[in-house]
């Protein structure tokens, strides 16, 4: 029978439509899954009836997510680079970051993070070859009544001067090239020396950087350092600092930047002052 109208043609599959989809699970199908399934196929038949997509668009759309799977190895995880991008990290980690007022607002993970970074004492500089603009870190960590807290991890990661994770140039960096595990003193403190972080591009040669390309996005992250502070007792802070001079402040590619996780810097010129936090060495 051939239609006289194309718009009366019920172009969806009543025989597959996302109810029918749905209501093939079995009685003992794990309830949180069953939710999440639901609501996953739902949305899928949603998007698709919204988009009409081509066979071929289907297939490309498989492909993409085929490549973006063959560019996952150790050290690149491709498929976190695509939630981060869609903004789809930074919104579970709202859903499950609404802390107590004063409480250190968390952020991204990000890909780079490696554990069981070395051991550093509070001084140690991590920049372990003198690139870039020397920086000193002081922080202090507290609970949320404001009481120091001793012997917190601290461990912080960040690019080098040319915006690459020690991860990512093997041979080029030493080992352990700006990561380090810091620990808090009585008072909570911790501190070290670094270099200044730069805004660079997450890496965009693979499908989520292609991508972006396409649909005209920058792919570039502010400028920040990674810390992860763990203290018994206490929730973890998964979060960064950022510079507050850098131009991708408020288009970060991963939407990561929060307001308070924006770092005070200060250029510190008096050549004693300078010495004093150990930057008198023949590299500064
Ligand atoms: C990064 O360095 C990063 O922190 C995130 C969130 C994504 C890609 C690269
Ligand atoms: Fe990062």
């Amino acid at each position: 029978r051939v239609a006289a109208d194309p718009g009366d043609i019920r172009y969806f599959s009543e025989a597959a439509s996302a109810e029918v989809v749905n209501a093939r699970m079995g009685a003992n199908a794990d309830p949180r899954l069953r939710q999440v399934m639901t609501s996953v196929v739902k949305h899928l038949h949603e998007v698709i009836k919204e988009v009409e997509p081509t066979h071929d668009e289907l297939m490309a759309a498989i492909q993409f997510l085929t490549d973006t799977g063959h560019k996952c190895n150790d050290w690149r995880q491709e498929f976190i680079l695509l939630s981060d991008v869609l903004g789809a990290t930074m919104l579970v980690d709202a859903i499950n970051h609404r802390r107590p007022g004063g409480a250190t607002e968390n952020t991204i993970l990000g890909p780079f993070f490696v554990p069981n970074s070395p051991k550093r004492a509070n001084g140690d500089d991590i920049c372990l070859d003198h690139k870039g603009e020397p920086m000193l870190v002081e922080g202090r960590v507290l609970d949320t009544q404001g009481k120091p807290v001793a012997g917190a991890s601290i461990e912080v990661w960040q690019t080098n001067d040319d915006g690459f994770y020690d991860v990512q140039q093997k041979g080029v960096q030493p080992d352990w090239n700006l990561r380090g595990n810091f620990t808090s003193d009585a008072d909570g403190r911790y501190w070290f020396r670094s270099v200044r972080p730069r805004f660079y591009a997450i890496p965009d040669d693979g499908p989520v950087g292609k991508l972006l390309g396409r649909i005209g996005r920058h792919p570039n992250r502010a400028a920040h350092m990674h810390l992860m502070v763990n203290a018994p007792g206490h929730e973890p802070v998964i979060s960064h600092i950022f510079d507050p001079d850098c131009p991708y402040l408020d288009q970060d590619t991963v939407f990561g930047v929060k307001s308070s996780l924006i770092a005070d810097f200060q250029r510190v010129e008096d050549r004693a002052e300078r010495e004093r936090h150990g930057f008198a060495g023949p590299f500064w």
